[in-house]
């Protein structure tokens, strides 16, 4: 698949997704969400993609909904109505399963405005550093809607209940540097080092243990919905696969013949 809202880009093992709609702050139109799922999958697949990096071309990072294509593709339906549900079970929802299930890191890098579905994207990374001044909106109360993307569920386990809610229905914007005492970013950096910054940090991790990254998100995915018991076993068998990786054999290597180790990833 050829991608006309997506550029894509793999080198050193960093897999960098760009959202390329820069007229409308990289809004998503059906199209958008069709490629991004392909890019996803692919990223999924490909060995030598071991970090992923979100962004997007231009000012923007992503500003959810295109409200035009909406509008207009309401205009062609009988009725002028469209099921949401239906289009979120066919765009977002597989996008934001996608990002949670990928055993490998994802990197958020917040150029501009993250808003509505666009916030979700940012939200499902595992990491998220912005640029000085870029604005995190919910703007779904802005339309009158409520939160989808699963931003109702990343935003009050990022920051707390009371936040959250506060800012889905106050829809006020959060600029990066107040993000980051939340603890809705991990970094900011100034606008002009952000992509440098990101990458160095994404090369880095994609040296890194790649199948211990993965398990150690796949534990974390579910560390909320466990008790300690469950989440000591649960550890225990991550563990033992974790164990038996040629990564781990060549880290206590490395350990004790007192060099730097060479992750490969498998
Ligand atoms: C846009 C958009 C945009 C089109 C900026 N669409 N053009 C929705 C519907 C149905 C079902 C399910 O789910 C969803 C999920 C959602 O994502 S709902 C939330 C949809 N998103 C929004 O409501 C955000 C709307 N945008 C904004 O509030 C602002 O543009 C933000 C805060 C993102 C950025 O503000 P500024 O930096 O001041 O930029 P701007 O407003 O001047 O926008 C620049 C251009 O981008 C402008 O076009 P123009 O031709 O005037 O230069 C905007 O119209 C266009 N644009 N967002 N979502």
């Amino acid at each position: 698949m050829s991608y006309t809202t997506l550029l894509t880009d793999l080198s050193d093992n960093v897999f960098t997704l760009t959202f390329n709609r820069p007229e409308v702050l990289n809004a998503f139109n059906d199209q958008m969400a069709e490629e991004v799922q392909d890019a996803l999958k692919k990223a999924e697949r490909d060995e030598a993609a071991r970090c992923l990096v979100l962004t997007g071309a231009g000012k923007g990072f992503c500003a959810g909904q295109d409200l035009g294509a909406m509008r207009d593709r309401a205009a062609q339906e009988q009725g002028g109505d469209i099921s949401f549900r239906a289009h979120l079970l066919k765009t977002y929802n597989p996008i934001v399963s996608k990002l949670r299930s990928l055993e490998k890191p994802v990197i958020a890098q917040i150029n501009g405005a993250a808003a509505g579905a666009g916030l979700g994207m940012a939200l499902a990374c595992d990491l998220r550093y912005a640029a000085a001044g870029a604005k995190l909106r919910a703007a779904f109360s802005g339309i009158a809607l409520a939160p989808d993307s699963a931003v109702s569920f990343h935003l009050p386990r990022l920051i707390g209940h009371a936040r959250a809610y506060e800012l889905a229905i106050t829809n006020q914007p959060i600029p990066a540097e107040e993000a980051l005492p939340l603890g809705l970013v991990n970094q900011v950096f100034p606008a002009d080092q952000l992509a440098s910054a990101v990458r160095e940090i994404a090369v880095k991790l994609a040296h890194g243990p790649t199948k211990a990254f993965g398990l150690t998100k796949r534990a974390m995915n579910k560390a909320f919905s466990m008790n300690v018991d469950e989440a000591l076993d649960y550890e225990a068998n991550l563990q033992e696969t974790a164990g038996r990786t040629a990564d781990h054999k060549e880290g206590v290597a490395a350990f004790l013949e007192k060099r730097a180790p060479k992750f490969t990833g498998k």
